[in-house]
């Protein structure tokens, strides 16, 4: 549907513009000892992982109002994340969702995924659902459950997403759990986290020796007094508990409000064991907003720690997974998605424009102000002409969300797929 003729004709004709403003912005980097085309390849090689279960309309207990041309199948999916990173070029992973996704198909669906240059970046597990035909309940938990029934189900369950995600070429396990509590003394916290830890350990050890698994946690709900897993220090010592394999898995909008966000990466990285994000936006809770729409000063000093972190040759911490985990009640789910890639890759240009040495100097010299004037300065440069840059260099658009609705895709999708289709996710 997206024709490359059609970004190539946007681009022509927004050329001139988009040169002389990235230009006058080189020049002012290049003052600074900034090197825009270095930046430039540093967002190229970019690549944030879309979610399998965000690309149709989301919902809250209080409504869903789909905006029809929704994905009806994991072949959909796929189509509609190809047409995501055929607009920026900077989407090319998937990461599915089991049972939402099981590939009925993995030839095919490896076929469809070489022709659109996409993979499979990892598969999450779901044990917070009962399934049809399922047959014991994961209402009092799943890894946590006082059932070892119900914790064998769960363990043999994420062994299934393993199998699925090896024939799909991916190699990262997520594990999130909604096992927690409503009431007090509804649970007894020391032997959940045992019960949790050992059921975790069960999986991990038939884990092939070259995969990761990601152990991502959440403060609340859809428990409301306690989660066995509410924050990052019992994630991290769960990873500690496992070995080597074992990540920890940040998803922005798993903190209570006023959490340090940027000390609690800043800590992970320094202990080896960050193992990727869920990226989304929120003001209150799990809110699932577009990323970087709600607090974008606070992302950017994430993404300061981060690159603080990966520039330090002392901080041994693998590669990470970038992924974005998002929900849609208003937005168009495709607009929405193709405007979190844009929010972290300007968010990422911003964080390497920071002077290190200068803010180094300026922390031991306790130029408090100083220190602060240096992030600001880097936060508040318009980066938007790098990144419109690296996209224009990789084929993509200046701009994915203006050839989106250029090209009015969503009334196409609607015209293949209908009005009314619902694809599966939250
Ligand atoms: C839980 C969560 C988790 C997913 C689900 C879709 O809130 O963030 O990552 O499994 O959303
Ligand atoms: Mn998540």
């Amino acid at each position: 549907m997206v024709l490359q003729a059609h970004i190539d004709d946007y681009n022509a004709s927004k050329l001139q513009s988009h040169q002389s403003a990235f230009h006058h912005l080189a020049e002012l980097l290049e003052r600074r000892g900034v090197s825009a085309r270095h930046l430039v390849r540093e967002l190229q090689a970019f690549q944030v992982a879309i979610p399998s279960w965000a690309l149709g309309t989301g919902g809250t207990r209080f409504g869903r109002f789909p905006l029809g041309g929704e994905p009806r199948n994991l072949s959909e999916k796929i189509e509609d994340i190809g047409l995501l990173h055929a607009l920026n070029a900077s989407s090319n992973a998937i990461s599915l969702h089991i049972p939402w996704d099981v590939p009925e198909d993995p030839g095919a669906v490896l076929q469809q995924l070489n022709t659109l240059g996409l993979h499979i970046d990892s598969v999450n597990s779901n044990t917070f659902q009962d399934q049809p035909g399922q047959s014991l309940s994961y209402k009092f938990g799943s890894l946590a459950h006082t059932d070892p029934t119900v914790r064998a189900q769960a363990i043999a369950h994420n062994m299934a997403c393993i199998e699925h995600g090896a024939t799909l070429g991916t190699r990262t396990l997520t594990v999130w759990l909604a096992d927690g509590s409503n009431f007090p003394g509804q649970q007894h916290f020391r032997r959940a986290w045992q019960r949790t830890a050992d059921a975790l350990a069960a999986i991990y050890s038939q884990m092939p020796p070259d995969w990761t698994m990601l152990v991502e946690y959440k403060p609340y709900e859809p428990n409301f007094y306690s989660m066995v897993i509410p924050d990052w220090g019992t994630s991290w010592a769960l990873c500690q508990h496992l070995g080597r394999q074992a990540q920890v898995l940040v998803d922005l909008g798993h903190h209570l409000p006023n959490t340090n966000i940027e000390q609690v990466v800043a800590r992970l990285m320094h202990f080896g064991r960050l193992g990727g994000f869920h990226f989304n936006g929120s003001m209150y809770g799990d809110d699932d907003l577009t990323t970087g729409s709600i607090k974008p000063y606070q992302f950017f000093l994430i993404f300061n720690e981060l690159t603080d972190a990966m520039q330090d040759p002392a901080v041994k911490n693998p590669p990470l997974a970038w992924m974005i985990d998002a929900s849609h009640n208003t937005k168009d789910p495709l607009e929405d998605l193709l405007q979190s890639v844009q929010n972290i890759l300007m968010t990422y240009a911003k964080a390497l424009l920071v002077d290190r040495k200068a803010l180094h100097n300026a922390q031991q010299e306790n130029d408090v102000l100083m220190a602060e004037e240096l992030l600001r300065d880097a936060f508040l440069t318009d980066v938007r002409p790098l990144v419109a840059e690296a996209l224009l260099q990789s084929g993509a658009a200046l701009d994915p969300v203006a050839v989106f609705r250029q090209l009015g895709i969503r009334k196409k999708l609607i015209q293949a797929r209908g009005s009314k289709t619902v694809a599966t996710g939250l």
